[in-house]
């Protein structure tokens, strides 16, 4: 079975995590008989310190090949932070984001690719070489999107990356709005619509419905060529609450409810074929999409493959 994933970082490396395990895909299968692409949010991505850092690919990539963090759930394992520390002694801004010695050396690679000329795409499936994450890694774009955030303070209002709003700020600025910088002129990036035409079945994992996926479906022409397939999505939403993060800050900016029936609404039953929800969220109907609940904690293992397990079910039974 041909399997395409839309995915943000931690919930869909997760999420992932546990497609592979239910599918039986694993370092000594690589193939496991299915395949799994995974088209990567960019939107997040931003330019520091001359690198451009990609927290969403490189969170399915740590996550998928081994190497992640697995308390925080970004950056790689048993990091250390001497370079940050040295360029905060020049005075280097911005302070705030928090880039490791072990990272460094992945962005010094995207940094040397991209100025020899490789799309972000190609850098991708270099770094990937390496973590061989068992899956096929494409970013939405090789175009430069950025998601940048409308606030109002005492400074005024302007808008903020993303970034800046999600970590410095601890998404507690209220947001007037969340822009797509550049989604509107952006082109999936090589190998995406092919994907999703091809696929059996399209999954959207319980990551960020506004910043994540929402930025996947704002490149021109993936909302429509996803919304032809068979689609059932994972609620990131469990009673009321984002389960980690700040994703409630995110959808009351676009005025949509903080709830897994009113994220299923916001991607609309002409996207939407299934939708799962948490046993808490139980009762919560979306005009036509067919709703189950399960336990959707993904609090271990065999508890995230089970999740996923129920996910592909679904797909292949509204198939
Ligand atoms: P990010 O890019 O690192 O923020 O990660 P994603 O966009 O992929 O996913 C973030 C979302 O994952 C959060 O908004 C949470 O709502 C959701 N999430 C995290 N852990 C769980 C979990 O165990 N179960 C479910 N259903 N959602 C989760
Ligand atoms: N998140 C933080 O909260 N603080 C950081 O300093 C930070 C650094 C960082 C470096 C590399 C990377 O790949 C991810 C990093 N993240 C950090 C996570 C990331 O900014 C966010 O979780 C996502 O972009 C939000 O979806
Ligand atoms: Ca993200």
């Amino acid at each position: 079975m041909r399997i395409v994933v839309l995915a943000g970082g931690i919930g869909g490396a997760r999420f992932l995590r546990g497609l592979k395990a239910t599918l039986g895909i694993g370092a000594e299968d690589p193939q496991g008989g299915s395949s799994i692409t995974v088209i990567g949010n960019t939107g997040d991505d931003i330019t520091l310190f001359g690198l451009r850092i990609c927290p969403d690919l490189d969170t399915v990539m740590y996550t998928l090949g081994g190497g992640i963090n697995e308390s925080q759930g970004w950056g790689r394992a048993d990091e250390t932070f001497t370079v940050r520390a040295e360029l905060a002694a020049y005075g280097m801004e911005p302070q705030w984001f928090g880039l490791g010695d072990r990272d460094v050396a992945t962005h010094i690679v995207r940094a040397q690719m991209m100025a020899a000329g490789y799309p972000l795409s190609a850098v991708t499936e270099a770094l990937c070489d390496r973590w061989r994450p068992g899956v096929r890694l494409i970013p939405m774009t090789d175009d430069r999107v950025e998601t940048h955030v409308v606030v109002e303070d005492e400074q005024g209002r302007r808008a903020i990356h993303f970034q800046e709003w999600w970590i410095r700020h601890r998404a507690a600025l209220p947001a007037e709005a969340i822009v797509g910088v550049g989604v509107e002129e952006a082109k999936p990036a090589p190998g995406v619509l092919e994907a999703v035409a091809e696929a059996d079945v399209v999954l959207l994992p319980p990551s960020n419905p506004v910043v994540s996926v929402g930025s996947i479906l704002g490149v021109p022409g993936v909302r429509e060529a996803v919304a032809a397939k068979t689609v059932v999505g994972v609620s990131p939403i469990i009673g009321g609450a984002p389960v980690r993060g700040m994703a409630d800050a995110c959808l009351s900016a676009i005025g949509v409810e903080t709830s897994a029936r009113a994220v299923a609404e916001h991607y609309g039953s002409e996207l939407l074929d299934g939708w799962l929800v948490d046993e808490t969220d139980a009762g919560a109907a979306v005009a036509g999409v067919e709703v189950r609940s399960r336990p959707l904690y993904m609090s271990d293992p065999e508890a995230t493959a089970a999740i996923a397990r129920a996910a592909l079910d679904l797909a292949v039974e509204l198939k």
